[in-house]
This record gives structure tokens, C-alpha cells and sequence, in this order.
């Protein structure tokens, strides 16, 4: 059901403010990329969130590899993210009791819209952050149900707990982070990393798929997508190739 509805109507079926935003702007910006900008320095950050930002709705961060990264570059990066419309999404990988991904969000992930959580230790996470979050209808996060890389994890039993996670959480949950379609609710997205047009994968277990595939074979609403843009020499141009094909895909997807 997920995989043939426009994200028009997934909007409108959306029960997180978020998902209802983030499709707004997919759908405005025609662009379900999502560029995670793993680069080296601050300085590249907003330099790399200036080129893409016009073709991407989904801006992805590991700021803990960032050694200068603070509340001013936040800031920074939030105008950057207003002036081409998109969504701050830290890839934290949230994965412990609550009383400690409390103190974690707190330093970095309240700067951010969006986190990432592995959700294996239970509720008590969940709850920290639907606690930590003053505005919860201004906060999301993603759980990593499957990873793209060799040997990841294939448990029917975790896929499970993610999904069942997302129904507890339907005011904090917005989708999952995966290679299959872990859920055929509309209102939660998939977002899928592995993605590349010329590599099939790096010498250290990431494996590649296309933007065709991703999207029209394996169920991602949104890709992720970095080394493909980030060791472009025109980062600009491979977003809007991957922006093309990704949301092509979609188009296709959903006419079928
Ligand atoms: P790249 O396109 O350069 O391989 O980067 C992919 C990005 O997505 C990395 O930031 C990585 O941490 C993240 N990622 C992934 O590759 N696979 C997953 O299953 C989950 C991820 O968060």
C-alpha cells in the first residue's frame, strides 16, 4: 500500500507533523535525496550544504566525527537549511538505556530535526526522547531496522520490535532506515543508504544499489546518498543527477 500512493496522499495520512513536512517538501522541491554530508570539517559542512541544499529535502550529519562542531555551526546550518528548504537529520544511532540517550540528545541531537536510533534496548529510549524533546510535533526520529553493509543483521524478529516500536511511538516515529520495505503504513517512510550510480560498494562492507533500484525495487521513499556527492568535484551537479533519477523512480513507482 506504502509503495503505491503518491506522497501527496501519504501526507495527508501522515500522524507526525514531521512526515507531513518533509513530504511537503519532497513533493515542492521534487527531490527525495537525502545528501549525508560525511565530510571532514565544519568549514565543508556549510560549504557542502550551500551547493546541494537546492536539490536535496534531508541534509544527514554525523556530527561526533566533526571535531570543531558546535552550537554556532548548528545555528549556521539551521539558516542554511531554511533559505533551501530542507530538514536536519543527525545520524546518532542512538542505542542504550534511557537515562543516557536523554543525556546524548541533549548534546547532539537537540540541535538537529531528525535522529537515528538502533532500537534493541526497549521503550526507555523512546521515551527519553519523546521526554527530552520540549515540541515533540518539531522533533523525529528514524529507526535503523536494516543496514546496507556485508554480513549486517537480517532478523525477522528485530524488523519486528522496529515496527512494533513505530506503533508505540506514532507522535516520535517517523519511518525506518533500511534496505526492504519493513512496513506498508503509509504514514512512516523508508530511507535507504547504499546508494551509488558508479560503485558497487567500498573495501570496508558498504554495498551499493542504484537509485532505481533502491527506490523502485527495494521501497525507499527517500535515499541517502554521500560519497556519490561528497568526492564529486561538482557536488552540486551529482546531487541534482541523483535528485533525477531518485525522484523519477518514484514516479514511476507510484504510476504502476
Ligand atoms: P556513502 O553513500 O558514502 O556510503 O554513505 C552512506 C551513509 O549512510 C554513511 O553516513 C553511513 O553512516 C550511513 N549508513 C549506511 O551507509 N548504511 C546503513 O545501513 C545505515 C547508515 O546510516
Amino acid at each position: 500500500e506504502r509503495l503505491i500512493k503518491t506522497f501527496e496522499l501519504r501526507a495527508d495520512a501522515a500522524v507526525h507533523p514531521l512526515v507531513r513536512s518533509l513530504l511537503g517538501i519532497v513533493t515542492s522541491k521534487r527531490s527525495n535525496l537525502c545528501v549525508s554530508a560525511d565530510v571532514s570539517s565544519c568549514t565543508e559542512l556549510l560549504t557542502l550544504a550551500q551547493q546541494v541544499g537546492p536539490h536535496i529535502c534531508l541534509l544527514k550529519t554525523h556530527v561526533d566525527t566533526l571535531p570543531d562542531f558546535s552550537d554556532s555551526v548548528a545555528q549556521q546550518l539551521r539558516s542554511v537549511a531554511q533559505q533551501h528548504n530542507f530538514l536536519l537529520f543527525e545520524d546518532s544511532k542512538f542505542v542504550d538505556i534511557g537515562a543516557t540517550v536523554a543525556r546524548q540528545w541533549e548534546r547532539r541531537g537537540a540541535w538537529a530535526d531528525i535522529v537515528t536510533v538502533v532500537p534493541i534496548a526497549g521503550d526507555g529510549l523512546l521515551t527519553a526522547i519523546a521526554q527530552a524533546a520540549l515540541d515533540n510535533s518539531k522533533k523525529g526520529v528514524i529507526l535503523v531496522a536494516e543496514m546496507s553493509s556485508d554480513g549486517a543483521l537480517r532478523s525477522a524478529e528485530y524488523q519486528e520490535m522496529c515496527r512494533a516500536a513505530a506503533k508505540r511511538f506514532p507522535h516520535l516515529v517517523m519511518g525506518f532506515v533500511s534496505q526492504s520495505s519493513i512496513s506498508q503504513s503509509p504514514w512512516l517512510l523508508q530511507l535507504s543508504p547504499g546508494v551509488s550510480v558508479s560503485a558497487s560498494g567500498d573495501a570496508l562492507g558498504q554495498r551499493y544499489v542504484s537509485p532505481e533500484c533502491s527506490v523502485g525495487e527495494r521501497g525507499a521513499d527517500v535515499i541517502i546518498v554521500g560519497r556519490g556527492v561528497t568526492t564529486s568535484s561538482d557536488p552540486a551537479a551529482a546531487a541534482a543527477n541523483y535528485q533525477q533519477l531518485a525522484y523519477s523512480a518514484y514516479l514511476e513507482r507510484v504510476k504502476r
